[in-house]
């Protein structure tokens, strides 16, 4: 909030009221995103096992495993064609990873075998040392991947490259440039559900950190630029206000209409997807698209 303009980390979103309002997020009909991958997983997860080199067994690692629906689908296949593997689901809430171990032996059976890791992508990444005979296999889906600003992304893809060895697999979920409508109708729901989730920022600083936003007085207002992919959302003071964070001792003045810069949802065209894999060291598969070619989740292997 001290800088100029005024930016909030969207990574702090996922309290647990955050987590609630993006599992209502998924479900909301404008929000494509989650069903579209969750389709691509349905209807070829058996291609996406073909297309690895299972002669090894495989470590399937999943950056911000959430609730891990699309990955069980994943999981089960990897059952049905009896490839030896080994799962570690990798987030930063503890709770989350409980509720998604407990749902994974339930469904896939008690010797199933899960290592959960609660922590952040780099420093999770750290714990799982290498392996003789096994590939490595890391999930980040969701288009996670477009909540990093560019410069972001590509730090992120070369700290991910360094976990891996020649011939380990990444496969990564990208939301795809699109109709320009469709996209901000996602960040904009009619049921005002992505406005309560980039609000609810506010009010966790006002519970944790003892401030005094004035909730009522914030406007959503995402934005899309088609040339660049960038959604972007906001919230605006509707007026000139004063907050007090008890915890910093400190004041933040907000000018009538000034935006505080909440969250970056980018959306990607091929070339962009390709020069993150060159980035990384990695050899593009193959990609899996979704029936409407929205979404894709694309299989790179590090050369
Ligand atoms: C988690 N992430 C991929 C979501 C997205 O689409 O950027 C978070 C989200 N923000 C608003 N709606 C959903």
């Amino acid at each position: 909030l001290s800088s100029s303009p005024k930016r909030l980390s969207s990574k702090y979103f996922y309290d647990a009221a955050g987590d609630e309002l993006f599992r209502e997020i998924m479900q909301l009909p404008e929000y494509y995103l989650t069903r579209a991958e969750y389709e691509i997983f349905s209807t070829q997860s058996h291609d996406i096992i073909s297309a690895l080199d299972t002669s090894a067994s495989v470590r399937l690692i999943e950056l911000g495993a959430g609730d891990g629906l699309k990955s069980r689908l994943l999981l089960k296949a990897l059952l049905e064609r009896k490839v030896p593997f080994t799962y570690y689901p990798l987030d930063i809430s503890a709770h989350t990873l409980e509720v998604l171990c407990h749902e994974m032996t339930e469904e896939l059976g008690d010797g199933f075998p899960v290592f959960p890791i609660a922590d952040e992508y780099i420093s999770g990444l750290e714990k799982i040392g290498p392996a003789e005979g096994s590939r490595k296999l890391i999930l980040f889906l969701g288009s996670t991947v477009g909540n990093f600003l560019h410069e972001e992304a590509i730090a992120f893809f070369r700290d991910v490259s360094r976990f891996m060895s020649s011939g380990d697999f990444l496969l990564v979920g990208f939301d795809l440039m699109k109709d320009p409508e469709v996209i901000l109708r996602a960040y904009n729901d009619s049921a005002g559900v992505t406005r309560a989730f980039n609000l609810n920022l506010l009010r966790r600083i006002n519970r944790e950190l003892q401030a005094d936003f004035d909730i009522e007085a914030f406007q959503h207002y995402p934005t899309y630029d088609p040339l660049t992919g960038e959604t972007r959302s906001f919230l605006i003071s509707r007026k000139k206000q004063d907050v007090f964070i008890g915890h910093l001792g400190r004041h933040f003045g907000f000018e009538k209409d000034e935006p505080v810069f909440m969250e970056v949802s980018r959306k990607f065209s091929a070339e962009m997807i390709r020069n993150y894999a060159e980035v990384a060291d990695m050899q593009i598969i193959r990609e899996f698209r979704d029936c409407r070619h929205y979404f894709t989740d694309v299989l790179m292997q590090k050369k």
